[in-house]
């Protein structure tokens, strides 16, 4: 990055990094070699080498920047401390470029997302206001009546960072733009953005990091007419984390729903059988129940009000919710030993009475319960032999083993986690069918709110994936960033022609290559019944031996490290093949397949019978990971085929509290979002760039003579160019484009000028005196 050490000399002010506050400004006071002394502005005395040091701008302005690309010099401490200023002043919004960053300012600021302010960057030229999200949607909405092109907006950042609230105020805004005024009932947009609270109670939970963490990935195509207005939506989702429907731990909480449920009105929670949620297993592994400042009660009635919206039917939303309550009672389903070994039996009346109650509000039409009681008790014993036992078929015969309660309690965790991640994608289904797609659309503007970057003390499959997804999301990104400096140097007629960049693609080989990749690896170990972690993990050390970018931990005999472009992520190898493998028992299948509720049974429908027939265990097991790969793909076609715009949130503390800068957390925020990756690439070519008339103010000093007679400011520039002898600086059309810290030296050279001047007339005026 920028920053030429040789321009530091005493007394020269800098920034040096430090582990507490990331970078301290400070000034030296001693060069000795590539060694600096440097006396910070908290007063102490540190040594530092001299290519670690930048030099500090001291003209700049104390509120800040609002691009990054107007900064004298940029480089990472110099984007810090613009970035910090700014969210000191409650300017929440910053770019680099084209790319907004936002920081979470974890307070309401209702000003500035109110009508007015939406009627104010309608249409107002990108730059002229603050940055804001709704100059990036006002820009990829005129973009697209312009040009008739699609375009798209990647909101990315950590958990908690603000890209579903982000995403949001997108969808409000151009909702805003293509909305129909006046329009009497439920209208395409109206749906859309009340799609939000339906999929929000289903898909997010309170997390350590965010009290409203969505658990899956989405992507929404908003199409629009001919005439701007918003005509049809898809929606899109990834990867729902499954396992929190069984596990969860403190201080976390289960997907909202449940929480909804069991505040519900009397009436529910008596036809559903509800407690309060401390009665449920799924829930009571928690010690929270409750959200600060949220009523369960209150979100219930607003989920089924936006359910209205969206079109689910009051029948429909009594399934749906019958659904939810029957996943809390087989959770509380348990087993003990059985006479025989390795078999179970129920635990006790306890759990014969929630599998009662499943077996009723699953299996059974609850309202023709009581009619069919007589048939109860066979279907009670399927469902509790389904529980209980699996059927092997060997090629002798076909018989039934009995599971010991450790597998049975996997095997009921399993369905649970299997009915739930249904229902979730039943709903996205329904959703996208009621808003209805336009097939004349030509034009659409997508918004992507995706999980960021994520590297945890522990981590699985889930995060795999989603480092994955961040790793593709991250070529993007950079070929983007790399073409958009490209049109702005041909559009100044610049030469670029030797400026390269190198891009992730080997990390992705690695992940997704067909054959041999690690997904493919893991493939391949899911499909072999003897395949366990520990031969998965050897298979992939063999493998990838001499891959600079797999390292096998030393302390370790089955996790694996990648070299992630955000750093280095460790994986545990334990879990990847049971999380890989989406596979249902054949007998929970069959079982809620012949479900009396249409509802229900549409969850699990039929297999093919040649999918069956043929089936050995291995082809019944679909990959997720795989799976994952090809929407993955699917979404990187749909990006391709738009003009993208990128907005980065930013977490700036993990209190998420407002008004907290912590530095270090966000410095290695913005390398993860790969906005310090865009100014590398930025400075691989000419990060800095001033109008000729800056340019001149600025340095002619340096040469005055360049101006005499000259009135042309771009001839003046080009003189003095050439007399400063800056070795690859250009002129453009409109802007002189400096190399990486050249900027740094011309300051030197004028500092240095200045303070000869000074010590002249000092010098004048004591002989004189
Ligand atoms: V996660 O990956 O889904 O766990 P997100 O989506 O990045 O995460 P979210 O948008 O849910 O984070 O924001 C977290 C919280 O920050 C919200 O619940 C708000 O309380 C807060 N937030 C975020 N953005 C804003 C904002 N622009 N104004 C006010 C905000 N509060
Ligand atoms: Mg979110």
């Amino acid at each position: 990055m920028q920053g030429t050490p040789v321009n530091i000399i005493v007394g020269s002010h800098i920034w040096v990094e430090d582990p507490e506050v990331s970078w301290i400004d400070g000034k030296v006071t001693k060069i000795n070699g590539q060694e600096v002394e440097v006396q910070t502005s908290d007063g102490r005395q540190v040594a530092a080498n001299l290519a670690n040091v930048y030099p500090k701008d001291e003209d700049a302005p104390a509120g800040g920047v609002d691009d990054m690309t107007k900064l004298s010099y940029l480089h990472e401490p110099g984007v810090l401390q613009n970035l910090s200023l700014r969210y000191q002043l409650n300017e929440i919004y910053t770019y680099t470029g084209s790319i907004l960053i936002a920081i979470n300012p974890f307070q309401r600021l209702p000003h500035l997302y109110d009508g007015h302010m939406m009627e104010q960057y309608k249409g107002a030229p990108f730059g002229e206001l603050s940055p804001h999200v709704f100059a990036i949607a006002d820009v990829a909405f005129r973009a697209m009546i312009n040009e008739g092109k699609s375009n798209s907006i990647l909101v990315s950042g950590e958990s908690g960072a603000g890209k579903t609230e982000t995403t949001k105020m997108l969808m409000q805004y151009l909702a805003f733009l293509g909305g129909r005024k006046g329009t009497e009932g439920r209208t395409v947009e109206q749906q859309v953005l009340e799609s939000n609270p339906v999929l929000e109670a289903f898909g997010n939970a309170k997390t350590v990091r965010n009290n409203n963490s969505s658990r899956f990935g989405k992507f929404v195509e908003i199409q629009f007419d001919k005439h701007g207005r918003i005509s049809g939506a898809a929606i899109r989702t990834y990867l729902l984390e499954r396992s929190r429907v069984c596990q969860v731990s403190d201080p976390e909480r289960n997907y909202h729903c449940f929480y909804l449920l069991c505040a519900a009105p009397q009436e529910e929670i008596e036809k559903y059988k509800l407690g309060h949620p401390k009665t449920f297993r799924y829930l009571n592994q928690s010690n929270c129940y409750e959200l600060v400042g949220i009523s369960d009660a209150q979100e219930y009635l607003a989920t089924r009000r936006a359910m209205d919206v969206v079109g689910i039917s009051q029948k429909e939303q009594d399934a749906i919710f019958r659904v939810v309550a029957s996943i809390l009672h087989l959770g509380n389903v348990e087993f003990a030993k059985g006479k025989e070994i390795d078999s179970s039996v129920l635990k006790d009346d306890k759990s014969k009475f929630h599998l009662q109650t499943v077996a009723e509000l699953l299996i059974f039409r609850f309202d023709l319960f009581i009619y069919f009681f007589r048939f109860l008790r066979c279907d009670l014993n399927a469902l509790e032999d389904a529980m209980l036992k699996r059927v092997m078929v060997t090629p002798e015969e076909v018989i039934k083993r009995s599971l010991d309660p450790d597998g049975a309690a996997v095997s009921r965790d399993g369905l649970a986690k299997t009915i739930y991640s249904r229902l979730f994608d039943w709903l996205v289904d329904k959703i996208n069918n009621s808003i209805g797609q336009d097939p004349n659309s030509k034009c659409l503007i997508g918004v992507l709110d995706i999980y960021g970057f994520e590297s945890f003390k522990s981590n699985s499959f889930e995060q795999f994936c989603i480092n994955f997804t961040n790793e593709k999301l991250q070529q993007h990104f950079n070929q983007h960033v790399f073409k958009m400096e490209q049109e702005e140097y041909t559009k100044e007629e610049i030469d670029w022609s030797y400026i390269e960049f190198v891009d992730n693609q080997d990390v992705l080989d690695l992940i997704e290559k067909k054959p041999g990749g690690i997904i493919a690896l893991l493939d391949e170990a899911c499909m072999f019944p003897k395949s366990t972690h520990e031969t998965f993990s050897q298979k992939l050390y063999q493998t990838f031996k001499s891959h600079k970018r797999f390292i096998k931990p030393k302390l370790s005999r089955t996790d694996f490290t990648v070299a992630h472009y955000a750093g280095e992520v460790q994986y545990q190898s334990d879990q990847f093949l049971d999380k890989n493998k989406d596979y249902v028992v054949p007998e929970h299948q069959d079982l809620i397949c012949a479900s009396k509720c249409s509802f229900v049974a549409g969850l699990f429908p039929p297999i093919p019978e040649e999918s069956t027939k043929s089936s050995n265990k291995s082809s019944k097991f679909s990959s997720i990971g795989s799976r994952f790969k090809l929407q993955l793909q699917q979404l990187m076609d749909t990006l391709n085929s738009t003009e993208p715009h990128y907005i980065r949130c930013v977490k700036p503390n993990n209190q998420l509290k407002p008004a907290i800068f912590e530095n270090v957390n966000i410095m290695q925020q913005l390398r993860c979002g790969g906005v310090l990756e865009a100014i590398r690439i930025s400075c691989a070519g000419y990060p800095t760039r001033k109008s000729f008339y800056e340019f001149l103010n600025r340095f002619s000093l340096l040469a005055p003579e360049v101006l005499e007679g000259n009135t042309d400011e771009k001839i003046a520039c080009k003189k003095l160019l050439e007399k400063l002898g800056l070795a690859g600086a250009q002129n453009g059309k409109t802007k002189i484009f400096l190399r990486a810290g050249q900027m740094a030296e011309l300051d030197a050279r004028r500092a240095l000028k200045l303070s000869n001047a000074a010590k002249t007339i000092q010098r004048k005026i004591r002989t004189h005196i």
